[in-house]
């Protein structure tokens, strides 16, 4: 999404988890994490979305507002990062695992054993 707005060409790649994909060895060889999103910038690995939105901000925007210079203004888009991870994700994951992917899994679990 940034860098769509920030107007910079990316070439996207899926990388199916389900399928394990990311546990791949070229995969790996770029993440030892394992995650979505990396990118490959030229042979420069990154991962965690909020650092490759700052990144590409400072090296292909820099003028960009989108991730101010001026320490202030930067501050406050960096709160909104950091309460994004420590907070709203930290709470959403939460969320999702208890009400909705635990129960995928129960119900896949339960068809693999009654042949349903
Ligand atoms: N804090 C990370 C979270 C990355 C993350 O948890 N990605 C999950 C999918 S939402 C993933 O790649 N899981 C597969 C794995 O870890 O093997 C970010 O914002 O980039």
């Amino acid at each position: 999404m940034t860098a769509k707005y920030l107007g910079i060409d990316v070439n996207q790649k899926l990388v199916k988890l389900v399928a394990g994909e990311q546990l791949k060895p070229e995969y790996l060889k770029m993440n030892p994490q394992h995650c979505v999103p990396t990118i490959d910038d030229n042979g420069f690995y990154l991962w965690e979305s909020r650092a490759i939105l700052a990144y590409l901000a400072n090296k292909y925007a820099p003028d960009s507002p989108v991730y101010p210079k001026d320490p202030k203004e930067r501050a406050i888009v960096d709160r909104m990062l950091y309460f994004d991870i420590g907070t709203v994700f930290m709470a959403v994951r939460e969320y999702l695992v208890s009400n909705h992917i635990k129960y995928f899994f129960y119900q896949n679990s339960k068809r693999e054993v009654f042949g349903l």
